[in-house]
């Protein structure tokens, strides 16, 4: 059976390394997106929270449903502190202030930054250190090593995005959409896009993301729907048949960055696949 989960070594090894360093921390920061805290969170995290605090930040506030966030902050703060973000925007001045707070008397605070890939660790460590100072960007597993950063009162680990590897198929299906998880490894990006089509129109939520390019929503199988936004956005080959793999590509891009509006994927207790569980 060939390999469905996209879980490459450096994955692996920063896993081990951060595992090794966790006695040398005094508390950790979990970064998840705010538009699907649930399938986003991380197991890695789960299992060092038994014996090392840790804060909650939901990034990507921008791109998620306001209402929604609330309504997950609510859920999230049993025992721990919760705060969502625009790291684009907001500097976390707050968090900055937490963070010192929890400052040993006799040194700096040693805190490690994890998560997934892509949900925006990187970009909260340069908000806390004040410059950019590790690599940002919209490709799921840039960081590659465990790296330290000091900025004041703060000594902060960076850390690769782990996955988990035996994370059910539709959890990493939902990560594929959200930018977290390689498409191109869970089956290509039409069949993501087919799913992720399925998904939000049970939930009424596909329509308003149509909006932005201006296509209207139909009560029809999602191919159709594909081959519509394939035509409309030029995905095309020779002859003018609809290249379905791209147009899924385009449109899968265009959600994960928050081009077609703020949407928020997940409710605290959801049935997170219901009756739309994609069928392999
Ligand atoms: N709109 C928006 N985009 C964000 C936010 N935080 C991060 N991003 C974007 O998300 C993408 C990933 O950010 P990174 O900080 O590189 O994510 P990471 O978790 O370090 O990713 P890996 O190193 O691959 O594990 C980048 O394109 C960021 O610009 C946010 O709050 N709002
Ligand atoms: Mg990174």
């Amino acid at each position: 059976m060939g390999r469905t989960v996209w879980y490459p070594g450096h994955m692996a090894r920063g896993g081990r390394k951060l595992a090794e360093l966790l006695e040398k921390l005094d508390l950790i920061v979990e970064v998840r997106d705010a538009r699907a805290p649930f399938s986003t969170s991380a197991p890695l995290v789960s299992s060092f929270a038994r014996t090392k605090p840790v804060m909650l930040v939901l990034a990507k506030k921008d791109l998620a449903a306001p209402e929604r966030t609330r309504l997950w902050i609510r859920e999230l703060e049993r025992g721990r502190e919760v705060w969502a973000l625009d790291l684009r925007k907001e500097r976390p001045t707050g968090l900055r202030k937490a963070l010192s707070a929890r400052k040993p008397g006799h040194r700096e605070l040693r805190m490690a930054v994890m998560g997934i890939p892509n949900v925006g660790k990187s970009m909260l460590l340069n908000a806390l250190v004040g410059k950019a100072q590790a690599r940002v960007g919209g490709i799921p597993g840039l960081t590659r090593e465990v790296s330290w950063y000091r900025s004041g009162d703060l000594l902060i680990v960076d850390s690769p995005g782990i996955l988990d590897p035996h994370a059910e198929p539709g959890v990493h299906r939902m990560l594929s959409w959200l930018g977290c998880a390689k498409a191109e490894v869970l089956g290509g990006f039409e069949a993501a896009a087919l799913d992720f089509i399925r998904f939000l129109r049970a939930r009424g939520l596909f329509g308003p993301l149509l909006k932005k390019w201006e296509i209207e929503e139909r009560d029809e199988p999602e191919e159709w729907t594909l081959e519509r936004l394939g035509r409309r956005l030029g995905c095309l080959v020779a002859g003018g048949a609809v290249d379905r793999e791209l147009s899924g590509r385009r449109l899968l891009d265009a959600f994960s960055s928050g081009k077609l509006g703020a949407v928020t994927l997940e409710l605290p207790g959801d049935p997170l696949w219901g009756d739309t569980s994609p069928s392999s």
